[in-house]
């Protein structure tokens, strides 16, 4: 089956840059995806865009590129609840990728054992309305329960403007709840105002609740540093990652978001993404933390206590 990329997409940044910055060892991207390839998995009839192929062995090659040991593998809306990519390239990682999947209410237990054994720990639940069509509440607390006697998570992607709405339904769920990109943050409102200071307190009153760091160059208005002279990348966003990290740094996680869905004027060199991380987890403790002790602890619990 051929199919047309959505107008105005991007394709992801070929021949990224070798970052400056050395990864610890072990360290993992903790959100990227695969997009089909489409001929091989097709893109979910109820799609809100057509990506761009990304393979699991594109995926694969990017993570020895940059330097990370081990992926985990986010479900994309443009798959729908089809999650064959993901777990496919999960199942082909060598134990080096775990998954995070999107499934409805009509999901089996056989199913979801299936995807456990595929690698799959997680599943998202989106709120974010360009890209999903509504889910009734009382389903998503029903799939809630089920995956959490697996031992799974839930992550959740929202804009920050719709937290004090979704509030109730998050610190309702029974799981450790972990939050897709400190929940979109406005980075040209101030670090004390009201937005940002309500995600910190969900975070604070809630220590089930985890954020993970990531996506700069879609929350930044300063862009990389081709438009910014020699000051480093996406620096609006430094001060809140930054806050984030300092504040929980046992409870943030950090991803590339390979292959950067829906991004349609900047698509960023991932080698210039690794960069960033020095300047929101400022000491060797909190990097490790961040790309190694957390992601471990989340995903690969069985190595991490060993
Ligand atoms: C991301 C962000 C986006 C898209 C998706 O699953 C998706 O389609 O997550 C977005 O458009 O902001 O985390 O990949």
């Amino acid at each position: 089956m051929s199919f047309e990329k959505t107008s105005g997409w991007l394709d992801w940044y070929a021949g990224p840059s070798r970052p400056k910055f050395t990864l610890p060892a072990g360290s993992v991207d903790a959100h990227c995806h695969v997009f089909g390839p489409g001929d091989e998995f097709p893109f979910a009839p109820e799609r809100k865009y057509t990506p761009c192929d990304a393979s699991k062995a594109q995926l694969f090659a990017l993570r020895d590129h940059l330097g990370f040991a081990r992926n985990v593998i986010v479900q994309a809306t443009c798959h729908g609840a089809d999650n064959r990519a993901m777990a496919d390239a999960c199942r082909s990682s060598n134990g080096r990728a775990r998954g995070v999947a999107t499934v409805r209410r009509s999901v089996t237990d056989r199913e979801l054992e299936a995807l456990h054994a595929d690698g799959v720990r997680g599943v998202r639940f989106n709120f974010v309305k360009r890209l999903v069509d509504f889910t009734p509440k009382d389903e998503l607390l029903e799939i809630a329960a089920r995956v959490g006697q697996l031992g799974w998570h839930v992550v959740v992607y929202f804009e920050a403007v719709d937290l004090p709405e979704l509030w109730d339904f998050f610190t309702a769920l029974p799981t450790t709840v972990v939050v897709d990109h400190m929940g979109r943050p406005s980075v040209d409102q101030p670090l004390d105002g009201a937005e940002f200071q309500l995600f910190l307190k969900f975070m604070r009153e809630h220590g089930n609740v985890w954020s993970k760091v990531s996506c700069p160059e879609r929350l930044s208005l300063a862009g990389p540093p081709a438009l910014n002279g020699e000051q480093s990348a996406y620096r609006d966003v430094v001060p809140f990652a930054r806050a984030v990290v300092e504040a929980f740094p046992d409870r943030v996680l950090w991803g590339t978001d390979w292959p950067h869905p829906n991004l349609k004027n900047h698509m960023p060199d991932d080698g210039l993404l690794v960069d960033f991380i020095p300047h929101i987890a400022t000491t060797a403790d909190l990097q490790r933390k961040l790309l190694v002790d957390n992601p471990m602890r989340l995903y690969w619990p069985e190595e991490f206590w060993q």
